[in-house]
């Protein structure tokens, strides 16, 4: 397993590298080259420089989160051929300075949603938080506006500035859209894609829908075991590979997230993983809670197990964190609670490793 941190890069994150390197067990970062909207081409000379700035930190940048997917190529629009060769270009532009993996969704419109970003828990601390409930009296604009409001000024990924212009008109192109025609564009994408990948060696891996449930009527196919078994099977290669997140997955108490964990990992298809834990309130009602087990509803220690059992090589990194301490930053993205998530991580990973050996 390699530990790694999120890190949004120089000037779009408030926490510096230096920082991540001190957290005990971090080999690197997965990055972003924010700058970039979906369906332009990454330079060369900037993968280079933030390469470059990581390494000089002591850390390794073998994996970028996230390279967007453009929406014309999920609306399966005649634009989406550029699109697609855009992409193929990073992607030989990524695998020349070292890059391994590429996490991405394909997300229509929304990517991640919650409706409170700093939910105060009793203890004074903040958390993400999301209540159905809320969001069925809101429009998709609302929402989407609230949630700006209540960012601090930071973008939200998937929430970009260019992304919110088009909203409206890109929400009544997907009114025709069922979960079929999206899939069928995801395949097109895929078998597109994924050559190119090969040809690399980069392996691609999907991010799970966020919370893990249909949103305003528009299709999402990447919710369930099901979904992800569809998804692999479309192009029957390890660079079409998934991203596991065990929040994600876990916002639906349905999803029997070990199990999934260690079915998708001994078949070869976990390239990268997100481990936190989510707190169940209610019929889609949850908040994020602390990594620990016993401060939600997901068994962390079998989470972990599966991926130890079946795929010691991933890349892991802790998911969301809570605001403790007075901490100000990015809503999901501080370092103090993230740190502890790690830690807490890497010790569950220790014991399950020395336990196994000793019992072998
Ligand atoms: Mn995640």
């Amino acid at each position: 397993m390699k530990m790694t941190f999120r890190w949004y890069g120089e000037g779009f994150d408030p926490i510096p590298l230096q920082y991540i390197k001190q957290i005990p067990g971090m080999s690197g970062i997965m990055g972003v080259l924010d700058q970039y909207a979906a369906g332009e081409v990454w330079p060369e000379e900037d993968i280079k420089a933030l390469v470059d700035q990581v390494n000089a930190a002591g850390l390794e940048c073998e994996v970028i989160e996230s390279v967007n997917v453009h929406e014309d190529i999920k609306l399966g629009l005649p634009t989406r051929d550029e699109y697609i060769k855009n992409y193929c270009t990073t992607l030989e532009n990524l695998a020349k300075y070292g890059i391994k993996v590429v996490v991405y969704n394909f997300m229509p419109v929304f990517d991640w949603l919650r409706t409170e970003l700093y939910h105060e828990n009793e203890d004074g601390s903040t958390c993400l938080y999301y209540n159905h409930a809320d969001v069925e009296g809101m429009t998709p604009m609302e929402i989407v506006e609230r949630t700006a409001k209540d960012s601090g000024g930071f973008t939200l990924p998937g929430w970009e500035p260019e992304r919110l212009g088009r909203l409206e008109e890109v929400l009544n192109l997907y009114a025709n859209i069922s979960a079929d025609d999206l899939r069928e564009n995801y395949r097109y994408f895929l078998e597109r894609i994924i050559p190119t990948c090969e040809k690399v060696g980069i392996r691609m891996a999907v991010h799970p829908d966020d919370p893990a449930w249909e949103l305003f009527g528009i299709p999402r196919i990447c919710n369930s075991r099901d979904d992800l078994d569809k998804i692999v099977t479309m192009v029957d290669s390890p660079a079409n590979s998934l991203c596991v997140c065990s929040g994600s997955l876990g916002s639906n108490p349905d999803n029997d997230v070990p199990a999934i964990f260690r079915e998708f990992g001994e078949r070869g298809r976990i390239a990268a993983a997100h481990v936190r834990n989510v707190r169940y309130l209610g019929d889609k009602h949850f908040q994020e809670a602390a990594h620990l087990s016993a401060d939600g509803n997901l068994d962390m220690e079998a989470i972990m197990e599966a991926l130890y059992d079946t795929c010691p090589d991933v890349y892991v990194r802790p998911d969301h964190g809570r605001m403790i301490w007075g901490e100000e930053g990015r809503a999901g993205y501080p370092l103090y609670d993230r740190a502890l998530g790690a830690t807490y991580l890497n010790g569950l990973y220790e014991a399950i490793a020395k336990l196994k050996s000793r019992n072998n």
